[in-house]
Parts: C-alpha cells; structure tokens; sequence
C-alpha cells in the first residue's frame, strides 16, 4: 500500500508545484496566454500539412529493407524544381485527398475534448512483435525534431519510458508500430535488434507540450520524433495485479478522475480521486484489488519437457522467474464471483479476499 501512496503524493508535489508557478505571475516567469484547443488546433494542423507536403523522404532506402533504422532516414524539402533527386523518393504528403497515396498516414483521436489529427510514417511495415499498449513501457531510440528540421532532443542507444509520463502524443502513436521479433546479446553487453518498428510522428502542439515552452521548443509548436521501437513491457502502475491498459475504465486512452462522481466520467471507480490505475483498493470495499483476484503458481519442469500454459483470458502474469531449468509463473485471475458482469474487484458489493 505505502508504494502507491508515497509515489502519488510526489505526483501531486508537482503538480501543485506548476500551479503556483502558474499563479504567481511575476518572478520572471513568463506568462503564457492559454490559447483554444480547437483553434490551435487548426493552425497546427494548416503548419503539418505545409511541411508534409514540401518534405520527401529515401523511401528506397526502405523498400526490401529486412532491417531498417531510423538513422538511415533522410527528409528533406522538396527543390524548387519539385523533381526529386532519386525515382524512389516519395513526398510525404500529397494533399490529393486520398491518403492511401500519401507516405504518412493521418489519424484522428480525442483528446481534452478536441479533435486532433496526428502523423505516422511506418518506416517498417511488419506482422511479427508486440504492439505497445498506451500505458506500457518502451525501449528505444529516438530524435525530435522541430518544422524547421532542428533536432531538439535525442537517445541514441536505446532508453526505457513509461508511456504515461510522456506528451500525450506518444501514447496515440506508440500502439500503431510493434517492438523488435528478436533481439541477441552481445558479450560487449550491447544488445542486438532484429526487425524492430522504425516510424516517424508529427505530432500538433495540442498532443505535444501544447502552451508549455520545452527544451528550446517555443510554446504551441507542432513537432516529429523518429523513433527505433526496440522492446515493449506490459505495466502495472500500482501492482495490484490488474495490467494499467485495463484500467482506462472510459476507454479514451488517458488516466483521469471523475469530473462527476454521478456519471463516473473517469477512470475512477469509487470517485476517491485516485485513478484506477493508481489505487490500490479499486471500488474502495476495502480489501485490495490484488486480494480479490485469485492467484495461481505454475511450476513448469523444462528438463522433462514441460511448457509454459497459456493463460486464461482474465489471468495475467505477476511474476516468472527460472532456476535450473525450472519456471516458476504467477498469476492472477480476475473472478466475478456473482456473475452480474462486474468484476469483484470493481464490485463494491462483493468483498471475497481469495489470499485468505
Ligand atoms: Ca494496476
Ligand atoms: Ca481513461
Ligand atoms: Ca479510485
Ligand atoms: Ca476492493
């Protein structure tokens, strides 16, 4: 119980730490104007377009390619002659009103009750790998880059982020692109990747850092990450056992409390405002989440051949480690042990501690 709580009050730390930046007015901070969403949206997306459309990229350079890299990717402005240097190049937006031709493909999502269109370019187009979810953790490279093609952000050997601390965007691309099929550990301690997601993203302020001035970034700039997707880990914030990507109670692909606890807006299920995602006690019956779901431990005897069971469809891994050829897996099973479709630990009515 502590972890959670000791992690959430650093949370609200700093929060309230921006807010009174926010208030003070002077100090030398600057004041920002807060524009519209909607409206800057429209400007962000008229700026996108513009660069999209005067941008080619060496999308030979992909074709066939068994295993590409972001680093092997060159956009540039289209000359004034418009003919691209090689027969293989291709703009990447052609603003012909069939996006089926274009390079980047558009997308459409809510966010903060707005309508924002963002930017992929799939470098890697592949079946093979496991998608992210919105709420997962990654590893990759990357490199950020404004409309006026200046980097202002890198990683060039591969990081780890929490989908859920990054700019919005970042969870509306990353389940487009799926992480590595393989990878191979070098006795240096590098890792090898094989066939691993390589893409681009252009994303509009609103999905970005919006009125926020950002490492050399002005406020309301739109901008693009390239980015390697090497590896990808299913996360749960609070481990209570119930994966983070499950507790989107509202399914908009954000963690939010109730703006009203009648209608339960949010993803807060007993309205304490702590997002489910984040409490430890979901519908706040008292007994813990991870104490109404019914835990199991495999034993799985490699040595004589045994393989791993594949789960039930409402059991998830908590733990699996190996010794000598032998796999211990735990898992937990969410139960709804009176059948009315709600979970028990979801169901304020229902109290069973399966650990007991
Ligand atoms: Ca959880
Ligand atoms: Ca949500
Ligand atoms: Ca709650
Ligand atoms: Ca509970």
């Amino acid at each position: 119980m502590r972890k959670g709580k000791v992690a959430l009050s650093i949370l609200c730390l700093v929060v309230g730490f921006l807010s009174c930046n926010k208030d003070d007015g002077g100090g030398g901070i600057t004041e920002i104007e807060l524009r519209d969403r909607t409206e800057q949206q429209a400007k962000d997306k008229d700026s996108l377009i513009k660069y999209l459309s005067t941008h080619y990229y060496n999308a030979g350079d992909f074709e066939g390619n068994p295993n590409p890299k972001s680093a092997d990717l060159i956009i540039k402005k289209v000359p004034e002659s418009g003919i691209l240097p090689n027969a293989t190049d291709k703009v990447l937006y052609t603003d012909d009103g069939n996006n089926d031709n274009d390079a980047v493909k558009t997308k459409t999502v809510v966010f903060k009750e707005t309508t924002y269109e963002f930017y992929i370019l799939d470098l890697n187009p592949k079946e093979t790998g496991t998608s992210p979810n919105f709420s997962d953790q990654i590893r990759l490279n990357y490199e950020g880059f404004t409309l006026d093609d200046k980097v202002f952000d890198s990683a060039v050997t591969p990081v780890d982020f929490d989908l859920v601390s990054l700019i919005p965007g970042w969870r509306k691309v990353m389940p487009f692109f799926k992480a590595a099929e393989s990878f191979a550990n070098n006795e240096d301690g590098t890792v090898d990747y094989m066939n691993h997601g390589v893409g681009v993203m252009f994303l509009p302020s609103g999905l970005a850092y919006f009125s926020q001035a950002q490492g050399g970034i002005p406020a309301y700039r739109s901008i693009a990450f390239k980015f390697d997707l090497f590896q990808t880990a299913i996360a749960d914030h609070d481990n209570d056992g119930i994966p983070s990507y499950l507790e989107d109670i509202n399914g908009d692909g954000e963690f939010t409390i109730n703006t009203d606890a009648d209608t339960k807006d949010g993803d807060d299920t007993d309205s304490d405002n702590i997002p489910n995602y984040f409490d430890l006690d979901d519908d706040g019956d008292g007994v813990p989440t991870i104490n109404e779901l019914e835990s199991k431990t495999y034993s799985i005897n490699t040595n004589q051949g045994e393989e791993e069971p594949v789960l039930g469809a409402k059991e998830f891994k908590i733990s699996r480690s190996e010794s000598e050829g032998i796999i211990t897996l735990k898992t937990v099973t969410i139960k709804d042990s009176n059948s009315d479709g709600i979970d028990d630990y979801l169901d304020k009515d229902i109290a069973i501690n399966y650990n007991e």
